[in-house]
């Protein structure tokens, strides 16, 4: 493991620490103090049910533990536990990609208000920059003129361009500007910021889906792909709102943010299971440095970690 993965593993433990010291640390525990029986597996769900996995998840899950049990012939709790990590691991594991590949790839924020979108806008084009792409931001919620303020004082901080109109501009508009001016000048990613309204679904879908032509108009080379922004903090109950918000949008990828403000970072597993979309990132914190690429191995790692190494001879 390079250095740089270790530092990246250090920030999800420490992002993961109330879902860690909470409901998985118990899991943890149950797992490597009790008997495998069907007491142990019960506590098992409640656990993951409490820890926000989803009722349907939980079951799911455990039902897999007990058939990798009997058919690997299991015995100790610290087998089930690291048979356990691997069905996390493989539950939440992306099956493809980002599409990055269009020039420029463009990358549109979505969700409501209040999530950690523009705050994820910053942190993306602080990453990316770092990974030596040529990134440009698009204040496309114009709805309040303070929107764009936030997004340029986060521009100036990442030391990235921005591109934005007045208050009350059209939103598809200041779009096909960045992506223009990104294809003219050679800037490989635009990341654009939106309005978190959702009064009514077809009005979000039209104002997304004129967004997507105005990104093809301006660039027929560009790619797009739709972040939806998702507060672990609310957990279950974004769920939902998320479910419709999708529908309406057609994200391509979820970034669950703040999971270092909740215990719930089991909400991972009902997001994705719910959601049928990938995660693409986390959000571990306010600063700009907080936001991880996603990891199924890391974040199933963080959850259920190794238990230390027993001395010999010790009990
Ligand atoms: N603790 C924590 N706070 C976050 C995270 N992401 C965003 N926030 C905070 O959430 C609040 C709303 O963020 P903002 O980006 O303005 O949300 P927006 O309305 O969706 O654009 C701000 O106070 C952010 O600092 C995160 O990963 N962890
Ligand atoms: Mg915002």
């Amino acid at each position: 493991m390079g250095l740089f993965d270790a530092f990246r593993r250090k920030k999800l433990e420490a992002g993961l620490e109330k879902t860690r010291t909470g409901f998985f640390q118990t899991i943890v525990n149950t797992l490597t103090n009790s008997q495998i029986d069907d007491d142990l597996y019960n506590d098992l769900e409640e656990q993951l049910i409490l820890a926000d996995a989803g009722p349907a998840t939980a079951v799911r899950l455990v039902d897999e533990l007990r058939d990798k049990v009997r058919a690997e012939h299991l015995k100790t709790g610290e087998q089930a536990l690291t048979a356990l990590r691997e069905i996390i691991r493989r539950e939440i594991s992306p099956t493809d990609e980002m599409d990055l590949s269009g020039r420029p790839a463009v990358i549109l924020v979505i969700g409501v208000n209040g999530v950690g979108k523009t705050t994820t806008i910053a942190k993306l084009a602080y990453l990316y920059k770092d990974l030596g792409k040529r990134v440009l931001l698009a204040a496309g919620d114009t709805f309040r003129a303070a929107a764009s303020e936030q997004l340029e004082t986060w521009a100036g901080r990442a030391s990235v361009p921005l591109v934005k109109a007045g208050e009350g501009a059209d939103p598809a508009a200041v779009i096909f500007d960045s992506v223009q001016s990104a294809a003219a000048r050679g800037y490989d990613l635009v990341i654009a910021d939106t309005a978190g309204r959702l009064h009514n679904k077809k009005g979000l879908m039209d104002e997304l889906s004129k967004i997507a032509r105005s990104v093809k108009k301006a660039s027929p080379a560009a790619s797009l792909e739709v972040l939806l922004v998702l507060d672990a903090i609310t957990g279950q109950n974004a769920i939902s709102q998320a479910q419709e918000f999708c529908r309406a949008a057609g994200a391509t990828g979820i970034v669950l943010t703040k999971l270092d403000g909740t215990p719930k970072g089991g909400c991972v597993l009902a997001v994705h299971e719910k959601l049928g979309l990938p995660i693409r990132f986390v959000g571990v914190g306010e600063k700009i440095d907080d936001l991880l690429f996603f990891s199924a191995t890391d974040f199933a790692a963080a959850l259920l970690p190794e238990l230390p190494k027993k001395e010999e001879g010790e009990a």
